[in-house]
């Protein structure tokens, strides 16, 4: 069954490939027998980049299978409402019986890996659910992979969605995929721990398993929690006159910050490649958090930032990652992938976007 479905007509695509070939590929992949609807499988699918990968490859002719855990989760009424193609699956990273009975029921050609405790400062106070989500539950699929496979010509391709993280008091700058590792919160070893095991399992088992390490990808998809989100949700609320303050922690850190819409793009990029390998997805540019208000308060006709914005010890970080740059140059020459949006428009995007939600959610 599986290994029917690996005979793709489409691999190894650059973003350069033309889109009149996609689209005649995916035509045949829909309607021959032979080359049915590749099937992906989101962990993670209602977050920020699980939404934009479902959208993604919907748009490419996937069938898109979202693995969802709990019961009567509160969160797929409205990722249904959004996205009506996704089909449900039950099942959580901490189980590995509920994977591989989802992996049995979907048999998916694609897997990817977003599912994590993702919130950074959170890792520090539950440090052992970080590692066991966010660490133990990479090994988990990547054994149910085999399991459901088969331990020969495996044919599920497995992306895991690794982290500038990793690099945490980074020994380099810019940061590449031989930069070492060195993470200063739990969450960046938990994913040191999945990253190096997505090569083990590629390197002992022969898994088509690959990992885009990227950096910071924000969005008007991203949480409110992350620090882009809370200063253009603030940004827009105190122009509304809803907010008067907004309090952050460190503002001296450093980030790499692209659009969570061209980064997924890299994530499939990888498993459309003959070989599986380890990419950084970024933008090549380090901006402080002040950058980000600066341009953010502007675009809302604010002005000076420094009027609205105050320091709250609480949102400081036992362990801070200072400064985040990363090289993208691998994945631009082999998946010929590129950010296509840069900084100041992807603060402007986020701040529009909140000015119009705000509005919206004040009537
Ligand atoms: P990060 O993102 O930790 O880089 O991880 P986040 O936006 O949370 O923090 C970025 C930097 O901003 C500083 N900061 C604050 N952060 C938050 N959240 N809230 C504040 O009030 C605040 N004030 C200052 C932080 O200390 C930090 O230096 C994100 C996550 O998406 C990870 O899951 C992902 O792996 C990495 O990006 C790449």
């Amino acid at each position: 069954m599986q290994a029917e479905r690996t005979q793709k007509p489409c691999r190894t695509h650059t973003a350069s490939d033309d889109d009149y070939f996609i689209a005649a590929c995916h035509l045949i992949e829909r309607t021959s027998s032979l080359y049915p609807m590749p099937r992906a499988l989101i962990t993670g699918i209602t977050g920020q980049d699980g939404q934009h990968l479902a959208e993604f490859l919907h748009e490419k002719g996937y069938e898109v299978f979202g693995l969802i855990k709990g019961q009567n989760n509160p969160k797929i009424e409205p990722l249904l409402a959004e996205f009506p193609y996704v089909r449900v699956v039950s099942g959580d990273l901490t189980d590995f019986s509920s994977l591989v009975a989802a992996l049995r029921t979907v048999q998916p050609d694609e897997i990817y890996n977003l599912g994590a405790i993702s919130f950074v400062a959170i890792s520090f106070t539950q440090a052992e659910l970080t590692s066991n989500v966010t660490g133990l539950g990479v090994l988990r699929m990547l054994e149910a992979i085999r399991l459901v496979g088969g331990e020969k010509s495996n044919p599920i391709r497995f992306y895991q969605a690794s982290s500038s993280e990793m690099y945490g008091k980074v020994r380099e700058i810019p940061q590449n995929e031989l930069t070492a590792f060195h993470p200063r919160s739990p969450y960046g070893v938990a994913k040191v721990f999945g990253h190096h095991m997505t090569v083990n399992y590629r390197e002992s088992y022969g898994l088509h398993a690959s990992s885009g390490i990227l950096f910071n990808h924000e969005g008007p998809r991203r949480g409110y929690e992350f620090v882009t989100r809370k200063i253009s949700s603030s940004v827009a609320r105190i122009k509304l006159g809803m907010q008067d303050k907004l309090l952050l922690g460190n503002m001296a850190a450093k980030r790499d910050w692209g659009y969570a819409g061209d980064y997924v793009k890299a994530m499939w990029l990888m498993l459309q490649q003959e070989v599986p390998d380890d990419y950084v997805i970024a933008t090549g540019e380090t901006h402080e958090i002040t950058e980000f208000l600066q341009l953010a308060f502007e675009c809302a006709g604010l002005g000076d930032w420094h009027k609205y914005v105050g320091v709250d010890k609480q949102y400081f970080r036992p362990a801070e990652v200072d400064l985040l740059v990363g090289d993208a140059t691998k994945a631009e020459k082999t998946l010929g992938w590129k950010r296509e949006v840069d900084f100041p428009s992807l603060v402007e995007m986020m701040v529009r976007h909140d000015l119009d939600l705000e509005a919206k959610r004040a009537k």
